[in-house]
């Protein structure tokens, strides 16, 4: 048995269909207990040490930025299958590069929002659970977040990842994104975050924009 550190981040929160349908793969396929969850808006001190190890990345900004600008759900969670095997299921850090039946792959937006953070190696899974128990936002034995509430409430929620990643697949390697595409990929996000507030879903997709840009 080994513990590694789960965070479904704010793309994953904020697109509920497709949130709820990876969490749900995810563990299905990991056979896991949790043995600590929670909701929470990441802050930035602990944002900075968990991605410490791309603080010198020219994205390092931008994903802090966008890390702590919502709800995320953070789990650790015990299980038999080695770090290895569900790194493999996850599927490749860029969504376009991820196999298209891992679970980035089929739920991912870009290579920032991505869904799923899940510890590299047992290494970083013990270090990041400390960080996170440290930082009091978890504690072995108590779960504030129950992912199976959640996952029943949304997996039948609306997914357009598909869709998206065709527009995606268009507007790259073109010099700017047109208004056509932007607007449809925003109304594509708004019909799965059916029930998150508009100020939130505008900022995300402000964020999400961002990393068109940086193609
Ligand atoms: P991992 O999540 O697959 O382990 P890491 O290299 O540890 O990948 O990066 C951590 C997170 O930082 C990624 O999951 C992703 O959200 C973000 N990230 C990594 N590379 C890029 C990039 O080139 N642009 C934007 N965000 C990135
Ligand atoms: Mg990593």
């Amino acid at each position: 048995m080994s513990k590694i550190l789960v965070i479904a981040k704010p793309d994953l929160v904020i697109r509920r269909g497709p949130g709820a349908k990876m969490l749900r793969e995810f563990f299905a396929f990991m056979k896991s207990r949790v043995v600590a969850s929670n909701k929470v808006k990441i802050g930035e001190e602990l944002a900075k040490e968990h991605y410490v190890h791309l603080k010198d990345k020219p994205f390092f900004r931008w994903i802090i930025s966008y890390i702590t600008s919502y709800d995320a759900f953070v789990f650790v969670v015990e299980s038999e299958v080695q770090v290895e095997k569900t790194r493999e299921i996850l599927g490749n850090t860029f969504v376009e590069k991820a196999n298209e039946n891992s679970l980035r792959g089929k739920y991912g937006l870009t290579a920032g929002m991505n869904g799923l953070h899940v510890s590299e190696s047992q290494e970083m899974a013990d270090r990041e659970i400390r960080l996170w128990e440290e930082h009091g936002v978890l504690h072995e034995g108590v779960l504030n977040f129950n992912a199976e509430e959640y996952i029943t409430k949304y997996a039948d929620g609306m997914d357009n990842t598909q869709e998206i990643h065709r527009i995606l697949r268009d507007v790259k390697g073109k010099e700017s994104v047109d208004s056509t595409a932007t607007m449809a990929l925003h109304d594509k996000i708004k019909e799965e975050a059916n029930d998150i507030s508009r100020d939130v879903l505008e900022r995300f997709y402000g964020i999400f924009l961002e990393t068109l840009k940086e193609r």
